[in-house]
């Protein structure tokens, strides 16, 4: 179960049948939330110091994606600061040539950060950092191409965790979630396969969205799914549990997604109809969910959620 946090950003639900439902303060961050962000999208908050904080996907005026570090008292007004996160390279790694769509996790003694990292195209980043003001680079991950790197916020079976979902140099028609694993978070094998798109509207790809939350029950993941329309892809999101010990085996699923870009801020922006999920934040004892996802690649989104809802529509695969 994971810790209590009584700030929590919440809303209650509309309706006793609600499984997910959006902030009515949406969308949070606006794209103009730096002078010069394009948009402010796809991002990850963490519980920090009392507060929050997290590294935000700004992409700039110039349409250079970059990652900003970002605070916040009560996890949904953010300052976010207005210069990109400049990274602490060690010696032989190439700096990053871009960086989104980040991910951030508490891992045993300080934050972890993977993102897009552009080094001869997308791969994985990961680096860390203790107060979102100095950030060191450890290494690329993976080998490109790859996007989507997700770590588990703890060792299992004595080993680091890490998803991702192999990808091309372009918008990638394709996309199934697999699975790594490390000794020192630095060498990465072990890979195992652990699910594809199964559903309509996820049948074009599927990623994994915010680090997965530990649950009795199992590992709950958010994941992104897509499907290809006349017009284009339609990203959804919906979850699915894996088992605690061995993560890569999936024990179900939610047939239905949970979220599609229903609201006009999902359904409009620089990239029409996309839902995003990147961080969740919890509170176990009340099994409340926040999660942080991009709209339309423009703004980012709040949408709220129980362990319970969500398990209610977990289908055994
Ligand atoms: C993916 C990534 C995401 C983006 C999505 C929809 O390939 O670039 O950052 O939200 O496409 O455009």
């Amino acid at each position: 179960m994971s810790p209590a946090l009584p700030n929590l950003p919440w809303e209650e639900a509309p309706d006793a049948d609600a499984t997910v439902w959006r902030s009515r303060r949406n969308p949070i961050i606006p794209r103009d939330a730096t002078p010069t962000s394009n948009s402010v999208f796809n991002s990850a908050v963490v519980p920090f110091d009392g507060r929050f904080a997290g590294v935000f996907r700004c992409d700039d005026r110039r349409r250079e994606m970059r990652l900003h570090a970002g605070f916040s008292e009560d996890g949904v007004d953010w300052r976010i600061d207005q210069e990109p996160i400049s990274w602490n390279v060690p010696p032989g790694v190439e700096p990053p040539e871009y960086g989104y769509d980040p991910r951030v996790v508490w891992l045993e003694d300080r934050f972890y950060v993977t993102w897009c990292n552009g080094w001869h195209g997308p791969t994985i980043g990961l680096g860390h950092t203790r107060d979102f003001a100095e950030f060191t680079m450890v290494e690329n991950a993976l080998l490109p191409y790859n996007r989507n790197g997700v770590l588990f916020p703890r060792p299992v079976g004595g080993r680091y965790l890490l998803l991702s979902r192999p990808s091309d140099t372009g918008h990638t028609p394709f996309g199934e979630i697999f699975l790594s694993q490390s000794d020192d978070l630095v060498h990465w094998g072990r890979h195992r396969w652990v699910m594809r798109g199964e559903q309509p509207w996820e049948s074009t790809k599927i990623g994994a969205g915010p680090v997965p939350i530990e649950t009795d029950e199992g590992w709950l993941l958010f994941h992104h799914g897509v499907l290809t329309s006349c017009n284009g892809f339609v990203y959804h999101w919906g979850a699915a549990l894996l088992d605690l010990d061995e993560p890569w085996r999936v024990r179900s699923r939610t047939p239905q997604y949970l979220m599609s870009p229903q609201a006009l801020y999902e359904q409009v922006g620089d990239v029409p109809n996309v839902v995003f999920p990147c961080a969740a934040l919890t509170c176990g004892p009340t099994g409340r969910i926040a999660v942080y996802y991009g709209g339309a690649d423009t703004v980012t989104c709040l949408a709220f959620t129980t362990v319970d809802r969500v398990a209610g529509a977990l289908r055994p695969i």
